[in-house]
């Protein structure tokens, strides 16, 4: 799968992705990165990207012309992927977004902002906005970067042979039980004996339960809508013993 980045910043780019589980499925060809770098198609002989803005106010704004043909020189060499602004103004990412975008064989194309921003009329050669929460950052790379990571995972290869996005132990959509490793004291705080009692089912009945109540406690949001009998069941519990 093949991502390309619109940025004036490659470096940054280059330098996070090249890590880890990341770097091998980029050396094996799994995954591919390119950066469109908008400076590269200024016109002037000051190879300037931004201007004032009209209308006055601070900062600059990222000129239209090199960003567009960034754009299109992306678009050519990525045919029918779609183009994704990193924008605080647009959808917020999520895990669901990461799955279905990876299932895009064409490949992904972020355009990454500066500045204040944008001239606002490069969002006709764009798709969609998307952010990934409400805070200010100087740059759209970091969010693009977090993307390409979550998408990454679901494509196929990834990730070890034996572990599989969809089946691991984050895809319940509930957050996580707790995990436990030697020693079985640390500190005078002990392993819950149901982990060491090699009972499958108390085991996964125990997780279930923790996973549940962590997210009933900390994102009630992220609760299944419908539970069925079994987490009903747990869910009751973990009320009446708080
Ligand atoms: N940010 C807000 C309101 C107004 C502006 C910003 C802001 C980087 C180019 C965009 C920010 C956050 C999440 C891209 C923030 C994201 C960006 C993102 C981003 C420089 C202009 C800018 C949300 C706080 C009300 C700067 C909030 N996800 N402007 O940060 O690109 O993708």
């Amino acid at each position: 799968m093949k991502f390309i980045f619109v940025t004036l910043f490659p470096e940054q780019i280059e330098a996070a992705a090249g890590h880890s589980m990341l770097k091998r499925a980029m050396d094996t060809g799994i995954l591919q990165m390119e950066c469109i770098n908008p400076r590269d198609f200024s016109l002037d002989r000051h190879h300037s990207v931004d201007d004032a803005p009209f209308g006055g106010g601070v900062g600059m704004v990222l000129k239209p012309e090199p960003v567009v043909e960034a754009i299109r020189v992306a678009k050519a060499k990525a045919p029918g992927a779609p183009v994704i602004a990193m924008s605080p103004g647009g959808c917020t990412f999520k895990q669901s977004l990461a799955e279905e975008w990876a299932k895009n064989e064409m490949g992904l194309i972020f355009v990454c902002g500066h500045y204040e921003g944008f001239d606002e009329r490069i969002y006709h050669w764009v798709d969609l906005k998307i952010s990934i929460g409400d805070f200010v950052l100087t740059g759209g790379e970091m969010p693009a970067l977090m993307i390409m990571d979550a998408v990454s995972r679901f494509v196929p290869g990834v990730l070890g042979k034996l572990a599989s996005a969809e089946e691991d132990s984050f895809s319940s959509g509930l957050l996580e039980y707790p995990q436990y490793t030697r020693p079985v004291e640390f500190e005078g705080m002990e392993v819950p004996e149901v982990l060491r009692s090699g009972n499958h089912k108390l085991i996964a009945r125990w997780r279930r339960k923790q996973a549940l109540k962590a997210t009933y406690l900390l994102r009630p949001d992220m609760l299944p809508e419908e539970p069925d009998k079994q987490d009903k069941k747990l869910l009751e519990e973990i009320k009446e013993e708080l």
